[in-house]
C-alpha cells in the first residue's frame, strides 16, 4: 500500500544517517525530500506542512546527550510524527450500550460498502463474538439488498430482509426491532452509495441518522482516491456525526496518501481497512504498525526503543570519562556491555524482530547465537576483582581455575581475552571527542546489518 512512499522515504532517510548534529542546514535536504514523497504519495497538503513542521521543531530541539545517533533520532521523529497523523492508537468500534448496537454505513457509490457490512459482520463474530443482523436500506441499486444477502449467507450474519417499495428509514426501524426481540448484539445498516453532492439522498441519510440513533456511524471510503477520501470524508462528516472511516481497496493502492490525510482533515479515525475482495480481507487500523510499514522497518523501531530503555546512560558516561582520562578500558567494562546486550534479550531476541530475517541462511544465523557471549560473563564472574580490573595477570594458572570454576575450556577463555583485547584496542583507536561514537559504535555492533539499527548513522 505504500510501495513508493516506503522507497522514496527510506532513501531521504539514509542521508541523515551520517550526522554527528542535527542542524537547520543539514536536515533541509532530507526534509525537503520526505515532503515531495508525501506529495507524491498524494497526501493533504494541509498535513504535508504540519508534519514537516513538527519534525522540523523536534530534530531541531533534539537533545544529544541522547543514547541514539541523530539519525535514529531523526527516524524516531519522523516514525511518531506520523503515527501522530493517524491518530495515535487503534480506535475500536464502540459497541458498549444497550444491546442491539447499532452501525450506520454511509459512503460514495462503489466505495465498498456493501463488501464492508459483510467483511464487519464476519469480524465482529470471528473476534467479538457477537451476534449481528445486516440489513439493506438501499432501496434504489437495482439488486442491492440480493448482494447483501448472498453476503450475509456466505459470513454467517443473519439477514432481516427489506423490499425496494419500503421507505429506507422504516426497513432500519423494523430491522432494529427485530434485532431487540431476538437479543442480537449488533444491527449493521447499509445504505444507498451517493454523490455528497445530491442533496435529497442527503437529507435521506440524516434522517435515517436521526431515526435511529447508531452508536457508530462509519464513512466507507476508496482509499485509491488519495486526498480525495479525506476531503469527501470531511465533507459527509459535517452532514453526519462521523464516528470513524474505513479504507477500502487498499490492496489496490500503491500511493497510501489517503490513510494519511483522513485523520487530519477530519478528525476521525480510521478504524478498519479493506485490503481485499473477500470477506475476510479486513484489517484494524493501527497507526503505529502502519508507520513503521511506511517506513519499511518491520519491528525496527520497537527495537530502538528498547536500546534506548535498556541502555543504561549513566554508565555509558561514566566509561566515555573513564577513557577520556587516559585509564584503560578493563574486563568490568567489557563486562558491562556483555549485560547490556542481555538486557536487551541477546542477539536473538533482536534478529526476530528485523523484517528480512527469514531469508537470512540459516549458517550465519548460527553465527549470531547468543551461547558464545552468556558463556563469557559466566567466565567473567569466576575471576576475581582484581583479575578484572588488570586482565595483565592473567596467567596459565589463572585461566585454568578460572576455566574451571565457570565450567569451560581454557581455550574460551583464551577467546574471551582475544575478544576483550580487540575492543581495548579500538577503544584505544578513537580520538577523545569521538567517545560517545564509539558507545554508540558498540551497541551498534549488535545490530550490525540493520537497516537503521548499526553503528555511526
Ligand atoms: N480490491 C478490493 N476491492 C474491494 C474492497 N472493498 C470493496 N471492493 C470491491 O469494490 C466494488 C464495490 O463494492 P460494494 O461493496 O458493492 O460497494 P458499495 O459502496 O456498496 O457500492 P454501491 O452500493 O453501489 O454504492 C466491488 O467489486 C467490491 O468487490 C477492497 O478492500 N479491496
Ligand atoms: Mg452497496
Amino acid at each position: 500500500m505504500f510501495d513508493n512512499l516506503t522507497e522514496r522515504l527510506t532513501s531521504s532517510l539514509k542521508k541523515i544517517r551520517g550526522q554527528g548534529r542535527l542542524t537547520e542546514s543539514n536536515i533541509q535536504d532530507t526534509l525537503r525530500e520526505v515532503r515531495m514523497a508525501l506529495l507524491e504519495a498524494d497526501v493533504a497538503l494541509p498535513v504535508v506542512k504540519d508534519f514537516i513542521e513538527h519534525v522540523k521543531d523536534r530534530a531541531l530541539g533534539q537533545d544529544v546527550q541522547s543514547s541514539l545517533t541523530p539519525g535514529q533520532a531523526f527516524i524516531k521523529i519522523v516514525n511518531e510524527e506520523l503515527v501522530a497523523v493517524m491518530g495515535k492508537a487503534n480506535e475500536k468500534l464502540s459497541l458498549a450500550t444497550q444491546p442491539p448496537a447499532t452501525i450506520l454505513m454511509a459512503g460514495l457509490q462503489g466505495s465498498g460498502k456493501t463488501t464492508t457490512v459483510a467483511k464487519l459482520a464476519r469480524w465482529l463474530k470471528e473476534n467479538e463474538r457477537r451476534s449481528v443482523v445486516v440489513a439493506s436500506a438501499d432501496v434504489y441499486r437495482p439488486a442491492a439488498i440480493e448482494q447483501l444477502q448472498t453476503l450475509a449467507a456466505e459470513v454467517g450474519a443473519d439477514f432481516f430482509p427489506s423490499d425496494p417499495s419500503q421507505r429506507p428509514v422504516d426497513i432500519a426501524k423494523a430491522a432494529l426491532e427485530y434485532a431487540r426481540k431476538k437479543y442480537k448484539d449488533v444491527v449493521i445498516i447499509d445504505t444507498a452509495g451517493r454523490l455528497h453532492i445530491d442533496d435529497e439522498m442527503m437529507e435521506e441519510i440524516k434522517q435515517l441518522h436521526a431515526a435511529i440513533k447508531p452508536i457508530e456511524t462509519l464513512f466507507v471510503v476508496d482509499s485509491m482516491t488519495g486526498q480525495d477520501a479525506a476531503n469527501t470524508a470531511k465533507a459527509f462528516g459535517d452532514a453526519l456525526p462521523l464516528t470513524g472511516v474505513i479504507l477500502t481497496k487498499t490492496d489496490g493502492d500503491a500511493r497510501g496518501g489517503a490513510a494519511l490525510s483522513v485523520r487530519h482533515i477530519t478528525g476521525k479515525p480510521i478504524k478498519f481497512l479493506g485490503v481485499g475482495e473477500k470477506t475476510g480481507a479486513l484489517e484494524r487500523f493501527h497507526p503505529d504498525r502502519i508507520a513503521s510499514r511506511i517506513l519499511g522497518m518491520g519491528d525496527m523501531l520497537s527495537l530502538i526503543e528498547e536500546a534506548e530503555r535498556n541502555i543504561d546512560k549513566a554508565k555509558a558516561e561514566k566509561l566515555v570519562k573513564k577513557i577520556q582520562k587516559g585509564k584503560s578500558f578493563d574486563l568490568n567494562d567489557y563486562y558491562d556491555q556483555l549485560q547490556q546486550l542481555k538486557s536487551m534479550g541477546g542477539i536473538s531476541a533482536m534478529l526476530d524482530k528485523l523484517p528480512g530475517v527469514a531469508t537470512v541462511p540459516q549458517h550465519v544465523k548460527d553465527k549470531l547465537n547468543d551461547k558464545e557471549w552468556l558463556q563469557q560473563i559466566v567466565i567473567i564472574n569466576s575471576m576475581t576483582r582484581q583479575e578484572r580490573q588488570f586482565p595483565d595477570l592473567l596467567n596459565n594458572s589463572r585461566k585454568q581455575r578460572i576455566a574451571k570454576g565457570s565450567g569451560t575450556d581454557i581455550q574460551d577463555v583464551n577467546k574471551l581475552l582475544k575478544q576483550y583485547d580487540q575492543m581495548q584496542k579500538m577503544m584505544k583507536k578513537f580520538k577523545k571527542g569521538n567517545l560517545l561514537n564509539v558507545m554508540r559504535g558498540l551497541k551498534g555492533n549488535m545490530g550490525r546489518g540493520m537497516p537503521f539499527g548499526g553503528g555511526r548513522m
